[in-house]
C-alpha cells in the first residue's frame, strides 16, 4: 500500500510504442481505486513519456502561432489523426485503465466507446482565464496530463490545480446532480471556493508536472486552477471516463446546450 501523498511509481515498466508507461490494469487498478477514496487525489510519476509531451507541446505552439496567444480549448482533440491526442486517449492502456479503476468505485456507471478528452490551454496578457472556475465534472474519473505549466512564476500564481477530493458523493438523483452544480458552480460560489483554497493550500494545491499522470474522482472532487502570470503558458489534456448518470435524457439535454454554449466560445477564442 501506498503512503498518503506519495506518487505511485510506475510498477512494471510496459514496451511497445506507447506514450505511456504503466504497470498491468490487475496490479494497478484497485490499489488505485482505493489510494483515490482515500485520500482523493493519485500521482502516477513518469507514466507519460517526455517525447510525447514534446509534440503535445508543439501542437500547442502551432496553434497559438496560427491564432493568436489566448484562452482556448480543443474538445476531443483525440478525433485529429495522428496527433499526440489521438495516441494518448487511443491507448487501450489509459481506457482500460480508467475504466477499470471507475467500475470498481461506481459499479452503476456507463462508459463510452471513446475516452472523452479535453486539450485545455491557458495563454495570453491576462493569465487569469478559466481560473478558479471549481466545478464537479461529469465523469467517474478524470485524469489530467500536463503538457506546458508556468514556471518561475510566483508560487500560487502558477496555475496550480486547487482540489476539494471527495466533497460529495454520487447522486442517485439526475436533479439534484443538476441542483448541486448550479449551486456551486456560479461566481459568488467561485470566490467563496477561493478563499476557503487559500486559506489552507497545504490541503487544496496540487502542484503538476509534465511527464506525470493525475488522478482523481471528477464527479465527486470540487476543483478548479490558480491563476497564472500574465502571459503565462498553462496546457493540460484533461481525460474524462464513465458517467455515473449514463443514459439519462435530461443530462443529454444539459450536454447539448453546453456544447453550443463550448462552441460559442470556441469560436470566440
Ligand atoms: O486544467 C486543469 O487543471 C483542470 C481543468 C478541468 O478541471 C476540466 O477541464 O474539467
Ligand atoms: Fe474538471
Amino acid at each position: 500500500m501506498y503512503r498518503r501523498n506519495e506518487a505511485i511509481p510506475p510498477l512494471s515498466l510496459a514496451s511497445g510504442d506507447s506514450a505511456i508507461r504503466l504497470p498491468a490494469l490487475s496490479e494497478i487498478a484497485p490499489a488505485l481505486a482505493s489510494q483515490l477514496d482515500r485520500d482523493g487525489f493519485v500521482c502516477v510519476k513518469d507514466a507519460v513519456d517526455m517525447a510525447w509531451v514534446e509534440r503535445a507541446r508543439a501542437y500547442v505552439r502551432d496553434h497559438l502561432d496560427a491564432n493568436g496567444e489566448k484562452f482556448f480549448s480543443v474538445i476531443r482533440p483525440s478525433d485529429e489523426k495522428g496527433s499526440p491526442f489521438d495516441d494518448l486517449a487511443h491507448d487501450p492502456k489509459i481506457a482500460g485503465l480508467l475504466e477499470g479503476v471507475a467500475r470498481i468505485a461506481c459499479p452503476q456507471a456507463i462508459f463510452d466507446d471513446e475516452v472523452y478528452n479535453v486539450l485545455r490551454v491557458i495563454a495570453g496578457p491576462k493569465g487569469t482565464d478559466g481560473s478558479c472556475e471549481f466545478h464537479y465534472d461529469a465523469s467517474v474519473i478524470t485524469m489530467l496530463v500536463p503538457i506546458i505549466m508556468p514556471d518561475g512564476g510566483e508560487p500560487h500564481q502558477s496555475g496550480e490545480l486547487l482540489t476539494f477530493p471527495n466533497n460529495r458523493p454520487y447522486r442517485n438523483s439526475v436533479l439534484t446532480n443538476l441542483a448541486e452544480k448550479a449551486l456551486v458552480q456560479n461566481k459568488w460560489s467561485w470566490r467563496r471556493t477561493k478563499k476557503k483554497a487559500l486559506a489552507n493550500l497545504e490541503q487544496h494545491m496540487k502542484k503538476l508536472l509534465p511527464g506525470n499522470l493525475y488522478l482523481f474522482w471528477g464527479y465527486r472532487t470540487l476543483h478548479g486552477n490558480l491563476p497564472c502570470a500574465p502571459n503565462s503558458l498553462r496546457a493540460t489534456m484533461l481525460l474524462h471516463h464513465g458517467d455515473p448518470h449514463g443514459g439519462n435524457p435530461l443530462i443529454k439535454v444539459v450536454r447539448s446546450a453546453r456544447k453550443v454554449v463550448e462552441n460559442r466560445r470556441r469560436s470566440r477564442a
